[in-house]
């Protein structure tokens, strides 16, 4: 099995070195062969600088891509699908707030052949989760409701950036949204496809805004737009 590790990255100098050499230590049960493609998406700090250097330290398994401007984490993630090459990908966000160490436990239900798609999530399961901001636990709540009610599937976390996919899933799905409007554009069409979704509780290593958190509650509202937009159909 071949594992197509995707980062998008938008200005985490702060993480993205520590993200990628975590990614390439990491050994995952049922994956001999792996490749981590980031995705520099117009970052104006030093995140650029840092994964060509990375990229260059490591020419078989870094793959850089970059967007001259910014666009938006869907952008980056289709960027990525349009390059890659395994058997299985898997979205890691570029800021330790999800461990690569459980990838093994992310991909195993692909890999034994029971699921296409698996959610990491931040509100199942016995693994540690750092305790932070109720407002936006009830917001993740609503949005997931809201998601579920519209696509009749029962997630606990449909915001999660920790998703698993079979590479033929991935890339058989037609993507639109450049934005954070990803997250319900892809939940509410693997939903309509009929493909076996999973779910496995991870641990959540949650970062405060003076850690660098970006997500504001506009980006809340843009969510319930996406969701109705793509579970309508579009
Ligand atoms: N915020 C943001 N992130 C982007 C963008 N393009 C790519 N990304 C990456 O997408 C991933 C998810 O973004 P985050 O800002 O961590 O989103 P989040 O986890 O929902 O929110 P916070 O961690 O609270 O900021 C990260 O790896 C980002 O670097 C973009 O235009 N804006
Ligand atoms: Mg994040």
């Amino acid at each position: 099995m071949r594992l197509s590790i995707i980062i998008p990255a938008y200005n985490e100098a702060r993480t993205v070195e520590a993200v990628v050499r975590r990614v390439l230590r990491q050994p995952v049960a049922g994956v001999e062969a792996r490749e981590v493609i980031v995705v520099d998406d117009g970052s104006t700090d030093t995140t650029v600088r840092i994964l060509s250097a990375l990229a260059l330290e490591f020419p078989r398994e870094v793959v850089l891509l970059t967007h001259p401007v910014n666009r938006g984490k869907g952008a980056a993630v289709r960027s990525a699908v349009a390059k890659l090459t395994g058997d299985v990908a898997i979205i890691q966000d570029a800021d330790l707030e999800y461990d690569p160490s459980e990838y093994a436990l992310m991909l195993e239900p692909i890999i034994a052949g029971r699921a296409d798609v698996v959610f990491g999530s931040r509100f199942s399961g016995q693994q540690a989760k750092r305790v932070l901001y109720f407002w936006h636990y009830v917001g993740n709540c609503f949005l997931t409701m809201l998601s579920n009610m519209l696509t009749n599937i029962n997630l606990t976390d449909m915001e999660t950036g920790f998703k698993a996919f079979r590479a033929d899933v991935l890339k058989g799905v037609p993507l639109r949204c450049e934005r954070f409007g990803f997250e319900p554009e892809i939940t509410a069409k693997v939903a309509r496809r009929g493909c076996r979704i999973y779910e496995v509780g991870i641990s959540y290593n949650g970062r405060t805004y003076a850690q660098g958190k970006k997500i504001t509650w506009f980006d809340g509202l843009k969510a319930v737009g996406a969701i109705l937009r793509y579970a309508l159909g579009d």
